[in-house]
């Protein structure tokens, strides 16, 4: 790659690892259940997590949507982060496609939702009021900086909800990041949960896919709306292997992420006009603001950028995301903060 990429982790291509192993596949039909790569995919995806089960689906947005139409029938209510990605950036799918109605509650800065808030937003019987199914919570929070939810926090959601009969799912699309992040286990943060979706696309390099896990009951009533929404692959082992290499072998390595996303900030708030808008980052994701002294658009300095081969997520018309991941090293942080001091220390 001769760009500086930092649009997401989702740019992130397949180690040459995983090349050869989805050229060696074995496969079959995975809708007849015969695939033995995906099998073993979401074999250990579903160890990882701490589930009986776990389905390979092909985003981590089909993830959340299978997710929500499993444990919700039309009218029920999912209440949600309004900064959340099932909020915000899955084009309204639980609500087209599933008829669920979302109950959106603050973000608080740290990615949590009040539980006070959650508490009184959970409905009382009333024929007034859709019905009240399942809590969803994000972790790492993508728009509240990445930053990663506690397990301390998570079962407290975990056993509020289930006290008044919800469930609980995670998008856990960065999982593995969050636990990083702690010091713990992906099971650990899974484990109030009743189900979660994580990501093989992001961090850990996969070229496609997501597994959604829970329960064997979960996963099965899952499997048919996966099919419903033509999610029912054939041979895709082929994609499935590059998981299984992302499993063993790109998860502990994101502490270097985060250690460049340290880097990087710590420099670029060293440039006049750059304010970091929740601080040090503390997995990948480096959300940054140019103070009102900068006479530039967000989108004029992402032109600029562009062509010194620098590319940046512009999240606002002042303000930018910049992801780290596996194909970002030392070099090019130097790069990109010189690329930024550049355009504006002129
Ligand atoms: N997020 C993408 C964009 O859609 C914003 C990104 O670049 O960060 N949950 C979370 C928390 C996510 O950040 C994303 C992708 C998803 C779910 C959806 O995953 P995909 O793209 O596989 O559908």
């Amino acid at each position: 790659m001769n760009r500086i990429d930092l649009r997401s982790d989702t740019v992130t291509q397949p180690t040459p690892e995983m090349r050869r192993a989805m050229a060696e596949a074995e496969v079959g039909d995975d809708v007849f259940g015969e695939d033995p790569t995906i099998n073993s995919l979401q074999e250990l995806g579903a160890n990882r997590m701490g589930k009986e089960a776990a389905l390979f689906v092909p985003s981590g947005t089909m993830g959340n949507l299978v997710a929500v139409l499993t444990h919700c029938d039309r009218g029920d209510e999912v209440i949600l982060g309004n900064k959340s990605h099932t909020y915000l950036f899955e084009a309204g799918g639980t609500s087209a496609l599933g008829g669920v109605h979302p109950y959106s509650l603050p973000n608080q800065p740290d990615g949590t939702l009040d539980l006070g808030a959650i508490k009184d937003a959970i409905r009382t019987n009333d024929d007034h009021f859709p019905i009240s199914k399942l809590v969803i919570l994000e972790n790492t929070h993508n728009k509240c900086g990445g930053v990663p939810i506690s397990v301390s926090y998570t079962r407290a959601v975990g056993d509020l909800a289930h006290s008044f009969d919800l469930k609980l799912h995670i998008d856990g699309a960065r999982i593995f990041n969050a636990a990083i992040a702690l010091g713990t286990t992906a099971s650990s943060l899974a484990e109030p949960a009743d189900s979660i979706t994580f990501c093989l696309s992001k961090g850990l390099c996969a070229p496609v896919g997501s597994l959604l896990c829970g329960s064997k009951a979960f996963i099965i009533k899952a499997r048919r709306i996966r099919k419903q929404l033509g999610g029912g692959m054939r041979q895709a082992g082929v994609l499935a292997a590059a998981g299984i290499v992302a499993l063993y072998q790109m998860v502990d390595r994101l502490k270097e992420d985060h250690n460049r996303a340290i880097t990087m900030a710590e420099k670029l708030t060293a440039i006049h006009g750059i304010h970091l808008d929740f601080g040090l980052p503390m997995t990948n994701l480096i959300y940054l603001s140019l103070t009102n002294k900068i006479p530039f658009s967000a989108f004029q300095v992402e032109e600029i950028l562009i062509k010194e081969g620098i590319l940046v997520d512009v999240v606002s018309p002042r303000s930018f995301r910049l992801a780290t991941h596996y194909w970002i090293g030392d070099k090019d942080v130097d790069l990109v903060v010189k690329g930024f001091q550049r355009v504006l220390e002129y």
